[in-house]
């Protein structure tokens, strides 16, 4: 679809920014806050880059009121960041710690008073240890007690003024990466329990959705899914039939739970021939029917290119930590399908497929499947950074990146998508997960690396006055 001329975007477009608390605050153990999974699994030898953990990482904690002037003078729209769980519930339930609530009241306050709306994520992955250790964290239907009970005391503190909230941060990662890589907390290897693990997880998230209303009745909560939409590798029929199955094992499993509270049919026969699908009690399935979201939160970094797997037992893939470009394995489950690398794209460095169109096509699929608008709550290029003389950073290729993606989103929005907004990942630089500070997102440098916390120094990239400008003329330039 070519279109002559394009919608503008909305008037009150959330043009946003996003992070997660474990990956910029440091603070680990500052004002009574309880340790998280993460706290101790990024202790493990061997699990992250270069042995890097989040103590420190860019020390957000100490710095919010610097980080949210920067964004202020950005002129940014939104910021959409996550609270530590055990920094409310330092053993994850219990007594309220109110030191963890006095920071994020002053960083919501701090937040307004610079213009820009709070999007508050409740759960990005780090789950408080107390809660692994006394039950086995998402195994247990424990934590949905618990979740529930946490997320209301989210919405009872901080529902007057943050009105746009989302539950769980990319179920399908931190779960698949949990429980079946092995790669993430709590580094389980096995298919059944993951499904199983998977089920609480969806429980968890439609109970909190549910009680969302009577507290924060004028407001909007979703979650935030990591959707790759998935694409033959070639016009064969074999290989269609291998990118349906790819969209309904890696994608509609999770947003059909959510849009329309039940699994997609073709998986859930498949999982429980083999005795893999979830065991389902009385009252899940209405749980499930009653939790639903009022919009699809998406992160969209990359589509996926499938292939019919019907020889190789292929499991993980193999991922690039390092970034050192052109490391990429194919993946897959046999009988089901492959995933090949696209042709037809460039990579980053730390081999992500960058596909603009995909974002378009994404928000397509779900404008078709689930009706529901789009808050797209993080796209951004992890890349290399070079800090010049004179303390300047020319991230072009940054630029070149969310513009790319950004001209996709007008294109969809020509399209009849309802798109509420648009979070880059991420306003400052941060620790990645497995890949240490090396790879950085922000608009801002963070003077430090693997090796040293250097000075923290907030230096703006050239990105920084670019994304600047696309808020002023609401996208009108792109
Ligand atoms: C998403 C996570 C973010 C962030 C981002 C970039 O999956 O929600 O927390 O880390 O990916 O990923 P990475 O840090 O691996 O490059």
């Amino acid at each position: 679809m070519i279109h002559t001329t394009l919608d503008s975007f909305p008037e009150n477009f959330l043009w946003g920014s996003a992070s997660a608390a474990y990956q910029i605050e440091g603070g680990w153990d500052q004002d009574a806050k309880g340790p998280s999974v993460w706290d101790s699994f990024t202790k493990i030898p061997g699990k992250t880059f270069k042995g890097t953990n989040g103590d420190v990482a860019v020390d957000h904690y100490n710095h919010f009121k610097l980080d949210v002037a920067l964004m202020g003078e950005m002129g940014l729209k939104a910021y959409r960041f996550s609270i530590a769980w055990s920094r409310i519930y330092p053993e994850g339930r219990g007594e309220i710690n109110e030191q963890g609530i006095a920071f994020y009241n002053n960083l919501i306050n701090e937040l307004i008073k610079h213009n820009i709306t709070p999007i508050i994520t409740v759960y990005h992955w780090d789950l408080p240890e107390a809660l692994q250790k006394e039950y086995g964290g998402w195994e247990s239907r424990n934590i949905i007690e618990d979740f529930n009970n946490y997320c209301m005391t989210l919405y009872e503190r901080f529902g007057d003024r943050v009105k746009d909230w989302i539950t769980l941060n990319e179920q399908n990662i931190f779960i698949s990466h949990g429980y079946l890589e092995g790669s993430h907390p709590p580094g389980v290897q096995d298919k059944k329990r993951m499904y199983q693990a998977n089920h609480i997880a969806n429980l968890a998230n439609a109970k909190a959705i549910k009680s969302f209303k009577s507290y924060v009745s004028d407001g909007k909560i979703g979650p935030s899914f990591a959707y790759g939409p998935a694409y033959p590798y070639s016009s064969h029929p074999e290989s269609v039939l291998a990118a349906e199955n790819a969209e309904e094992f890696v994608n509609h499993w999770w947003m059909d739970i959510y849009c329309f509270g039940k699994y997609p049919e073709a998986a859930w026969r498949y999982l429980e021939e083999r005795g893999l699908a979830p065991e389902i009690k009385e009252g899940d399935m209405e749980l499930l029917a009653e939790g639903k979201p009022d919009f699809m939160g998406i992160n969209y970094y990359q589509t996926g290119a499938y292939e019919k797997n019907a020889d190789g037992v292929l499991k993980g893939a193999k991922e690039n930590h390092d970034g050192k470009k052109g490391n990429f394995t194919e993946s897959g489950v046999k009988g089901l399908y492959k995933r090949k690398r696209n042709t037809y794209v460039d990579t980053t460095n730390w081999d992500w497929e960058i596909d603009p169109m995909g974002l378009r096509i994404a928000l397509r699929r779900i404008t078709s499947r689930y009706g529901l608008p789009v808050l797209i709550t993080e796209n951004g290029l992890g890349a290399f950074d070079e800090l010049e003389k004179g303390d300047s950073i020319n991230d072009d290729y940054r630029i070149a990146y969310i513009e790319s993606h950004l001209r996709q989103c007008r294109e969809a929005i020509t399209d009849g998508v309802e798109l509420l907004g648009y979070c880059t990942w991420s306003f400052t630089d941060l620790l990645s997960w497995l890949n240490g500070y090396q790879k950085r997102y922000g608009f801002i440098y963070i003077n430090r690396d693997e090796d040293s916390e250097k000075d923290l120094r907030r230096i703006k990239k050239k990105s920084f006055y670019w994304y600047k400008s696309v808020i002023e003329n609401n996208g009108e330039n792109l």
